[in-house]
């Protein structure tokens, strides 16, 4: 997230490789020194989590002594992630905060910061470096410039459309990775490994299969040469990580006597685990934490569902009634017994065998997560984006529930939530806007169909890039949406609630 940058701190007092040494004795710093790092990965999106994620996984390996794995963030969408940054040299302090604590922690994994809106060409000429052997990604589900409901390319795409162009300055992700590819190749440099680190039901798969369409929009050739020689990896990628508030800028300015523009502010709890696919090396991230695997799929379903899942149930939930955060709308205690149905009865029986993991616990552990009280995760914030956000958390594991002749009696609840979220208005008057890359079409529906549940859910049930034909095929889970969102119009969204907890576990599952 960008927009929680302010645009500058006071350069004398701030963070930066000069000012390292006066960092206070409690506050950890590079174990080496950051200067002396060289480049490896090209990462695009630099936001909050990958600051609290692969940056961090990173420092610990230069920590360890592989020098040669230094990341050059660039971003996509803004230039102020570089301002922020790139005077501090690339360093930001990342602050692991438990019930009780904080503890600090100086980053400098970042080895340099760039901003494809004001220079593209600069980002794929690190792209194309031959230092560079992995480019990774968080970019969330909308870089991907995909239709959410197949996870194909959208050709439509105005981004797509631009790059498409003869003689384009690539700026989307597929438009940029394709080139650099490409350019690779032409000048006979083996392929970097693609890693992508974003939500998405398997998401280098994904990737794989929208990069390697834009490149068959460009050139067959390419195209194959993508299917066949470049590596996406699976991942799943876990740690809570809200966008950062002035507060946060305030505690960490006094407890580092130094200005840091962008910090940034996460759980203690933190997950990888990575398909091992790599064709030009990799960092030994698994002696710092990540778990290397074969097969991703059973942990991504897992994290995707029980965890993205219900976060987007307690984000609508949330917004509708009033509540801010996560960890207010899990202390509420008919949100929280909502969200144990929906584990137990819909999510938890689409999750199969997960190595070394009992899923019970996981959701347990998902539990304790959320109740963090010093975490302040915005439910406007988790609420973002949800037509990319519910297919892969809520409608595939609803489809595969019907299908299997179980019950998605929770899910529909939810659904019927975030569509009489669409209004943009909550259930106390207060309104709201709404950030997606549909919001547009879906504000509109809104205002043509007002308080209408049957015209509002037809309405948006016709939005193809979020509802499969499958799932729409499915009448009685149309039929429950329809009805909770009735419910919820005429009754508020509380009352809803308790009727739909009223109704006890499904007779079969
Ligand atoms: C959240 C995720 O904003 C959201 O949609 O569900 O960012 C979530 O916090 C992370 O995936 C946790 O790893």
């Amino acid at each position: 997230m960008s927009s929680d940058i302010p645009p500058s701190a006071h350069p004398s007092r701030r963070l930066s490789r000069a000012t390292l040494g006066a960092l206070p004795s409690n506050v950890a710093r590079p174990a080496y020194d950051p200067a002396g790092v060289a480049p490896g990965i090209v990462h695009l999106g630099v936001g909050a989590f990958m600051r609290a994620h692969l940056s961090v996984y990173t420092d610990d390996i230069l920590a360890a002594g592989a020098r040669d794995w230094g990341i050059v963030g660039s971003d996509l969408m803004s230039a102020a992630p570089r301002h922020a940054l790139a005077p501090q040299d690339g360093l930001y302090t990342l602050v692991v905060r438990d019930a009780v604590a904080d503890r600090l922690r100086v980053v400098g994994s970042l080895h340099e910061v760039l901003a494809v809106p004001e220079d593209p060409a600069a980002t794929l000429d690190r792209m194309t470096d031959p230092r560079t052997r992995i480019v990774t990604l968080t970019v969330t589900e909308k870089g991907y410039c995909q239709d959410a409901a197949t996870g194909a390319l959208d050709e439509a795409h105005p981004a797509i459309v631009a790059d498409l162009q003869a003689g384009a300055l690539p700026r989307s992700v597929p438009g940029l990775l394709t080139e650099a590819i490409a350019r690779r190749r032409n000048c006979g440099l083996a392929p970097f490994t693609v890693l992508v680190c974003d939500n998405l039901s398997q998401n280098g798969t994904k990737a794989h299969g929208i990069v390697t369409r834009f490149a068959e929009l460009r050139d067959p050739s390419l195209a194959r040469y993508i299917a066949d020689a470049v590596r996406f990896p699976n991942t799943m990628v876990d740690r809570i990580t809200p966008a950062t508030r002035d507060e946060d800028r305030q505690a960490v300015a006094a407890a580092l006597g130094l200005e840091d523009a962008w910090p940034v502010v996460c759980e203690p709890f933190r997950q990888w685990v990575i398909e091992d696919r790599f064709t030009a090396g990799r960092p030994r991230w698994e002696d710092v934490g990540a778990t290397l695997v074969d097969d991703v799929m059973p942990f991504e379903i897992m994290k995707l569902r029980c965890l993205n899942g219900t976060h987007s149930a307690m984000a609508y939930l949330g917004v509708l009634i009033g509540l801010d955060t996560v960890a207010g709308a899990f202390g509420d205690p008919a949100i929280a017994q909502f969200i144990a149905r929906l584990w137990t009865e819909d999510l938890v029986p689409t999750v199969p065998p997960v190595p070394g993991t009992d899923i019970v616990r996981y959701t347990e552990q998902l539990a304790e997560r959320y109740r963090n009280p010093n975490i302040r995760h915005r439910t406007l914030q988790i609420a973002s984006d949800g037509s990319q956000k519910l297919p892969p958390r809520l409608l595939e594991p609803a489809l595969e529930r019907l299908h299997a002749g179980g019950s998605a009696r929770r899910i529909a609840f939810v659904v019927a939530a975030w569509m009489r979220f669409v209004l943009c208005v909550d259930d106390q008057g207060a309104a709201y806007e709404i950030s997606d890359p549909l919001a547009t079409r879906l504000a509109r529906i809104g205002r043509e169909c007002g308080r209408n549940a049957t015209q509002l859910a037809e309405a948006l049930f016709a939005v193809s890039d979020i509802f499969t034909p499958a799932l729409l095929a499915q009448a009685a889970f149309r039929a429950q949406v329809v009805k909770d969102l009735d419910h919820i119009l005429t009754e508020g969204t509380r009352q809803a609630l308790a009727a739909c907890l009223a109704e006890g576990p499904p007779a079969k599952s």
